[in-house]
């Protein structure tokens, strides 16, 4: 059940369903290790979504910017290490959605609260930025915005659910996207939030 946004963009819905229940409570086993938080930009402003990671890499925010790095500046602690089904699936995916060979080692874990949101941005503090990037939704559904190659160009809305899992490669890799904010509800499994895991090659 594959369908293709753009040149590069291809959708894998409800992709991740078999394996929700797995996922979830390795994401709650990561988030013991190390919690999720809502890191402060450079700019001064406090971030609607929560974050952790897993993996060799994590991405992180504070008053210095944006960066990969082993551990959470918050605690100085190492990050957990990518659960071996997160990294399964994630190859899995982008290898049916075109990108054989993906070797993530840096996974976001985005938490969603209701009026959580991700303002319009592009991803380009990995290193080689022909990687795709694939992110896995969990839980309450959320609108995404996927635009252009300029922030001011015209934006297409995409529901994401429960399992879906998107991969984000070729020239969709540097599209402007962001979230809107989560609407409340509860999801059977999750609870009142969105969870969304991208799968990232940082170096
Ligand atoms: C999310 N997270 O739903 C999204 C999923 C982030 C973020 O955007 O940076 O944590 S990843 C969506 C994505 C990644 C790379 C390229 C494009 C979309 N794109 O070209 O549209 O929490
Ligand atoms: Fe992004």
């Amino acid at each position: 059940w594959q369908e293709t946004l753009a040149e590069g963009a291809v959708i894998l819905r409800r992709r991740a369903r078999e394996d929700a229940e797995a996922l979830y409570q390795q994401i709650m086993a990561i988030a013991e290790q190390n919690p999720f938080a809502h890191r402060i930009t450079p700019g001064g402003h406090r971030m609607s979504v929560a974050m952790t990671n897993c993996g060799d890499f994590g991405w992180s925010v504070d008053s210095r910017g944006y960066q990969y790095q082993q551990q959470d500046n918050l605690n100085g602690r190492k990050w957990p290490a990518m659960p071996p089904l997160f990294r399964t699936l994630a190859q899995q995916a982008a290898s049916e959605a075109g990108f054989p060979g993906f070797n993530p080692d840096a996974c976001l874990l985005n938490r969603y609260e209701p009026g959580a949101k991700l303002t319009l941005h592009q991803d380009k503090d990995e290193k080689d930025l022909r990687q795709p990037i694939v992110s896995v939704s969990l839980g309450l559904p959320a609108v995404f915005q996927f635009g252009g190659f300029e922030r001011g160009d015209s934006t297409q809305r995409v529901l994401l659910e429960h399992g879906d899992i998107v991969v984000w490669g070729g020239p969709s890799r540097l599209r402007y996207h962001g979230i809107l904010p989560l609407k409340p509800g509860v999801h059977p499994l999750v609870g009142a939030w969105r969870y969304n895991l991208t799968f990232r090659r940082a170096f």
